[in-house]
C-alpha cells in the first residue's frame, strides 16, 4: 500500500469504528425515551465488564490515583482503544476491519447483555444493529478508496461480486463514480458528522428524560415529625436563640457566617457522589417499585404513590463514604424527605431468623446491613427527596435508603429496586472486596478554614465540621501546636427547621474556634468527642478495610 493509501485506510478505520460506539451512545440515549426497554452503550457496558473482571485492588487504586475522574478516564480510555484497534485493522486492510467488527458486536452484545439495565434481546440487537451498520459503513468506504485504479484489487472485487456487471469499468461499475480522493473525504466527513450527531442526540435524549422523570415527582409536605419517638414537644433545641416553631428560614442558622466553612445543609449540587455506576440510571418513576421479599411473610411491591400514601418524613443525616480521607470531602449533610424503612419492612413482615437487609439497585449494585437499623430508633429512610427537591440522578432518583450510622457502601443504595430479608451468609457488592461487612460511620472532624497555608496575625476563625451519625457529637476541640485541647462554638444544628426538630446525632454540626494568632508557623489539630464519651482516635489509620481514623491537622503560616 502506499502512503496516501495508508492514511485513507486507517481514517477509514477511525471513521467506522467511531461510528459504531456512536450509534451504541445514541440507542443507548434513545431507549430512555422508550418505556419498557434500557440500553447501556457498548462502552459502558465495557467499562462495566473491565471494572467487573479487575482485581479489587487495581480498582480500589485507580479510584485512590484519580478520584472520581476514574470514570470519564474508564470511559475515554475504551473509546480511544477502540477507535485504535478499529485504525489498526483498516491500516493491515479495509478486509481485516470488516472481520473484525462482528468480533466487536459479539464482545459489546456479550457486555450489555451482562447488565442489569440492559434486557437480553434487546443487547443482542443493538449489537446486531452496530454490526450491520458498521459494516455497511466500511463497505461504503471501502469502495470510495478503490479509486486509484488498482488493477488487481478491482478484478478481485469484481470477481466476488456478481452483481457487478462486465463491461468497461470505469463507466458501468456505479460506485466507481465516487471513486476519486474527494468522493472517499465526503463519505468518511458525513460518516463523522452522523456520529458526532448521533452522540449528541443520545446525550440530548438523555437529559430531556431525565429531567422529565424528576418533574414528575411532586413531593408532598410531610405528615409527621422527624424520627421515630420524636415529637413536638421534643421541638425546642436547648442552644438555639430562635425560639422553636417560629423559625422560617430553611436551612436553619448555622454559626455566623465564617467564609470558607461548610454550610450546615450541603447543597444538592455539591453533595460528593460515590458509585459504581458508569452511567447514572435514568429510572421513570411512574414506572418504578420496589420489592421486599426473602425471609418475609408476605412479599410486597410498592410504587412509589404506595410510598408517598405512607407517614413521610423529613431528616436532617450526614452519610459518608467509607473511602473518605482524614480531612476528605467524601461526606454530606442534607435533609432526607422519605418513609421509614421500619414502616416499609411492617407491610412485608420479616420472619424470625431474618438478621440482614439486603438492598438492591436497578444497576445491580447490592449493601447489606443489620435488620436492627431499621428498628433501634434511628431515622433509617427510604427516602425520595434531598434538601426540598426530588433526589437528584446523581443521588438515587427516585428511591435510595439512607441508614444514619453506616457508611454508604453498606446502605445508602441509590436507585434502589429491591430489599431482600436474608441472614448474614449474605455479602453485598463491596464485601468480598476488601471492604469490612459491618461499617458505622466513625467519628471525625475535619477543619474547613483556614483554606490556606498563610493568614494574617490576629483574631483567625479556625472552623469546620464535625460527625458522628447516629450517636452524635457532644464536643469539638482544638489544639494549636499540641498545646492544650480548646473547646470550639458549636453551630445551631439541631436547630428545629421549618418548625420541626431535628433529631440530635445524625446530622453533622458546624464548629468554630476564635484563635488569636500569633506570627510564625503553626500546627492546629482538631478531634471530636461523642455524645457517648467516645474520644476521637488520634493514630492515624488508612481509610481500608472500614474507615479512616485519626486527626486532621493544618500547617500555616502567620504573617
Ligand atoms: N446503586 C448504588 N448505590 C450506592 C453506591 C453504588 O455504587 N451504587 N455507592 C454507595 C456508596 S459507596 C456511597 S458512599 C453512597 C454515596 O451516596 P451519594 O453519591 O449520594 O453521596 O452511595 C452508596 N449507594
Ligand atoms: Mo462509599
Amino acid at each position: 500500500m502506499k502512503g496516501g493509501a495508508h492514511f485513507r485506510n486507517t481514517v477509514a478505520g477511525l471513521v467506522v469504528a467511531g461510528l459504531a460506539l456512536a450509534l451504541g451512545e445514541f440507542a443507548a440515549g434513545l431507549s430512555t425515551r422508550i418505556n419498557s426497554v434500557q440500553l447501556i452503550s457498548p462502552v459502558v457496558a465495557v467499562g462495566d465488564l473491565v471494572v467487573d473482571v479487575a482485581p479489587g485492588a487495581l480498582v480500589r487504586a485507580s479510584i485512590r490515583i484519580l478520584g472520581t475522574a476514574q470514570k470519564p478516564m474508564l470511559l475515554g480510555g475504551i473509546t480511544i482503544v477502540a477507535l485504535l484497534i478499529g485504525a489498526l485493522l483498516a491500516r493491515r486492510s479495509m478486509a481485516s476491519l470488516q472481520k473484525g467488527l462482528p468480533a466487536f458486536g459479539v464482545l459489546s452484545g456479550w457486555a450489555m447483555a451482562r447488565s442489569p439495565v440492559t434486557g437480553t434481546a434487546a443487547a443482542w440487537l443493538l449489537a446486531f444493529a452496530v454490526v450491520a451498520v458498521s459494516l455497511a459503513a466500511a463497505r461504503v468506504l471501502r469502495t470510495a478508496m478503490n479509486d486509484i485504479p488498482h488493477r488487481q484489487g478491482r478484478k478481485q472485487d469484481r470477481e466476488q461480486d456478481q452483481e457487478v456487471p462486465r463491461g468497461p469499468l470505469i463507466l458501468e461499475d456505479p460506485r466507481v463514480r465516487y471513486a476519486d480522493r474527494r468522493g472517499f473525504l465526503a463519505y468518511a466527513g458525513g460518516m463523522t458528522g452522523t456520529a458526532v450527531a448521533l452522540v449528541g442526540a443520545g446525550r440530548f435524549f438523555a437529559d430531556r428524560s431525565a429531567q422529565q422523570a424528576r418533574a414528575r415527582v411532586a413531593l408532598p409536605s410531610t405528615t409527621s415529625g422527624t424520627g421515630p419517638g420524636s415529637s413536638t414537644s421534643t421541638v425546642a433545641a436547648s442552644t438555639s436563640t430562635v425560639a422553636a416553631g417560629t423559625t422560617t428560614t430553611f436551612p436553619p442558622p448555622g454559626l455566623p457566617d465564617v467564609p470558607g466553612l461548610s454550610p450546615w445543609i450541603t447543597p444538592n449540587g455539591d453533595f460528593y457522589r460515590i458509585d459504581t455506576a458508569l452511567t447514572v440510571p435514568i429510572v421513570d418513576p411512574v414506572g418504578w417499585s420496589m420489592t421486599i421479599d426473602g425471609m418475609v411473610d408476605q412479599p410486597i411491591t410498592l410504587t412509589l404513590d404506595d410510598l408517598l400514601a405512607m407517614d413521610i418524613l423529613d431528616a436532617t443525616v450526614t452519610i459518608a463514604c467509607v473511602s473518605n480521607a482524614v480531612g476528605g470531602s467524601l461526606v454530606g449533610n442534607a435533609n432526607w424527605t422519605g418513609v421509614l424503612l421500619a414502616d416499609v419492612l411492617r407491610l412485608a413482615g420479616p420472619q424470625e431468623g431474618a438478621e440482614q437487609i439486603m438492598a438492591w439497585s436497578v444497576d445491580g449494585f447490592s449493601a447489606g446491613f443489620p435488620l436492627d437499623v431499621a428498628t433501634d430508633g434511628r431515622t433509617a429512610l427510604v427516602a425520595f427527596g434531598m434538601n426540598g427537591e426530588p433526589l437528584p440522578l446523581d443521588h438515587g432518583f427516585p428511591v435510595r435508603l439512607i441508614v444514619p450510622g453506616l457508611y454508604g457502601y453498606v446502605s445508602a443504595v441509590k436507585w434502589l429496586s429491591h430489599l431482600e430479608l436474608t441472614s448474614f451468609e449474605r455479602e453485598g457488592y463491596w464485601i468480598d472486596k476488601g471492604w469490612s461487612r459491618d461499617a458505622p460511620v466513625k467519628i471525625a472532624s475535619r477543619i474547613d478554614v483556614p483554606a490556606t497555608g498563610r493568614v494574617e496575625a490576629g483574631t483567625v476563625p479556625v472552623a469546620g465540621v464535625a460527625w458522628y451519625p447516629d450517636v452524635g457529637v457532644a464536643a469539638v476541640e482544638v489544639s494549636i501546636d499540641y498545646g492544650p485541647w480548646q473547646t470550639c462554638q458549636l453551630g445551631e444544628g439541631d436547630a428545629p427547621q421549618q418548625g420541626k426538630p431535628v433529631k440530635t446525632g445524625e446530622a453533622w454540626v458546624q464548629w468554630l474556634h476564635l484563635w488569636e494568632a500569633e506570627p510564625g508557623r503553626h500546627r492546629i489539630r482538631v478531634r471530636a468527642v461523642g455524645t457517648d464519651g467516645t474520644l476521637q482516635p488520634g493514630v492515624s489509620v488508612a481509610p481500608a478495610p472500614n474507615g479512616a481514623e485519626g486527626y486532621h491537622e493544618i500547617n500555616l503560616t502567620v504573617a
